[in-house]
């Protein structure tokens, strides 16, 4: 059996691969991190490892796994060392990265990662917990009080299972102790996303304890940030590669592309890394960035991921590399650009061209069922915004309802040729216990769904031409499969 990636193994590696030149050993904690997830071990962190490899020394990450101990499981036995293999059509460029300085799993022990949280070297805490982990109604961005883990988190709120609950209870913590705030870092794809996490964890404090939630909206920084990395789940087939190339087995590597970037608001009272050592570039505004990613990139994604997947494409690039979904690509981008602000300097149909290519770089297996997850979280930042602002213009939204009736379909549990999806969602059941009940016909089926106002908001669930058009283009994908619907939406409304 082969070796174990390990930092006695960093000596036997190939020359090829990069690896820390520092000595861990003397690395501080500077960070606590939530969400032990492959993005954020393929952005931040290597970010991060930069900045230790150019010398610093208190920057060191103790990162946490909110669920599941697996991937501490994987990563504790090789010294918090693991992969990151950058994968362009015919390359691959290996690193070891070794800015993780400790470990914690949320649920074994919610005591030690507030310990760690509340430990004044501590001077940010950032997160990548998914959009639901903010436990925020997504069309209003507020908190959602009835959500069960907030209510969890309010009766038990020495041991929070909730992102919102440990930054809560950790700040809590800090004040009682007379320690200065860590600045919250979200890296999650939220709009105005430092904006949104400071609205939740100020309301859960108000909730909590009276003066808490105002402290936590006046004293505690939340910078805005946008990140972008497309960083798919790792296969077995990355871990027999990447093994193979190391010489020694690495069980949880990450897989990337070479594009990363990360627009961060120069906004850290208690200072910050120079993440720009990574590439990181600091900006007074954020958001015409956030827009430009959200918008075009995640909306391209979300859409691929409903209509290619129910025409079968199993990854972004299977269905980029498609000429049909190429073309319905550039009519839905065409439906966006106008609605998007451009940062300085940044040519959008350019930016589009450039979005198109990363999609289609095939040695990168990003499922479409991967992306499709969760589509109840992400439909309004990515999609619905643009629709609202291309209604009000009065200008036509067909590549944009298609993107939607494509989720409508997927949230329904069949796709062509009456194929099982397997739905993954926090409001998976009753949104398929609404269609269900809506029965075949396309208007209902649209009706149902833009009913979930959490969703939709109240001005798109009851806005008539929006229902239209959604309703027609559920017709079309009945009428003519997936496929056929996209080339029939480009040529017939491009
Ligand atoms: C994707 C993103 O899973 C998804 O929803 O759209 O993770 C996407 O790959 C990243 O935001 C790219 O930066």
């Amino acid at each position: 059996m082969t070796a174990r990636l390990s930092a006695a193994a960093l000596g036997q590696l190939p020359a090829s691969v990069a690896r820390p030149r520092y000595d861990r050993a003397a690395i501080t904690p500077g960070i606590v991190h939530l969400g032990l997830g492959a993005f954020h071990r393929g952005h931040q962190a290597v970010m991060t490892e930069a900045v230790l490899q150019d010398g610093a020394r208190e920057w060191g990450i103790v990162a946490a796994s909110l669920r599941s101990p697996a991937t501490r499981d994987a990563l504790a036995v090789q010294d918090r060392l693991y992969t990151v293999a950058t994968r362009e059509d015919d390359s691959e460029a290996l690193a070891v990265i070794g800015s993780l300085c400790g470990l914690h799993v949320a649920p074994e022990d919610p005591a030690a990662l507030l310990r760690a949280m509340a430990d004044p070297r501590v001077r940010i805490v950032s997160l990548t917990v998914t959009e639901k982990g903010y436990c925020h109604d997504p069309a209003s961005g507020e908190l959602d009080e009835a959500h069960p883990d907030i209510r969890h988190d309010l009766a038990t709120p020495q041991a929070p299972r909730s992102a919102p609950g440990l930054l809560v209870e950790a700040l809590r913590l800090r004040r009682a102790a007379g320690v200065t705030p860590f600045t919250v870092l979200c890296c999650d794809n939220l709009p105005a996303n430092g904006a949104t996490v400071r609205r939740v964890a100020a309301r859960l404090g108000a909730l909590r304890e009276p003066g808490l939630g105002a402290w936590i909206a006046g004293e505690v920084a939340f910078p805005c940030t946008m990140v972008d990395r497309i960083v798919p789940a790792t296969t077995q087939e990355d871990r027999s590669r990447i093994a193979a190339a190391l010489g020694c087995e690495d069980a949880w590597p990450v897989v990337g592309e070479a594009f990363s970037q990360w627009v961060i608001e120069d906004h850290f009272p208690t200072g910050r890394p120079g993440w720009e050592a990574g590439g990181a570039t600091f900006a007074a505004d954020v958001a015409p960035y956030e827009l430009m990613k959200l918008r075009m990139l995640n909306a391209a994604h979300s859409a691929l991921a409903y209509v290619g997947h129910l025409a079968g494409h199993e990854t972004v690039a299977d269905a980029s590399n498609d000429p049909v979904f190429a073309a319905f690509l550039h009519g839905l981008w065409a439906e966006i650009i106008p609605c998007v602000p451009a940062p300085p300097g940044v040519d959008l149909h350019a930016h589009a061209a450039r979005l198109l290519a990363r999609f289609r770089n095939r040695a990168l297996r990003h499922r479409t069922w991967q992306i499709a997850m969760d589509g109840s979280q992400k439909l309004p930042p990515r999609l619905l915004e643009t629709v609202r602002a291309r209604l009000a213009a009065g200008q036509p939204i067909a590549h944009l309802a298609l993107a939607v009736a494509g989720w409508v379909r997927y949230v329904s549990g069949t796709g062509d040729n009456g194929a099982p999806i397997d739905v993954r969602d926090p409001l998976a059941t009753p949104l398929r216990q609404a269609l269900d009940a809506a029965g075949d016909e396309p208007s209902r089926q649209a009706a149902a769904a833009l009913g979930f106002e959490t969703i939709f908001g109240p001005d798109l669930a009851r806005s008539p031409a929006f229902q239209a058009a959604v309703a027609h283009a559920l017709g079309r994908l009945r009428s003519l499969g997936a496929r056929d619907a996209a080339r029939a939406v480009t040529l017939q409304d491009g």
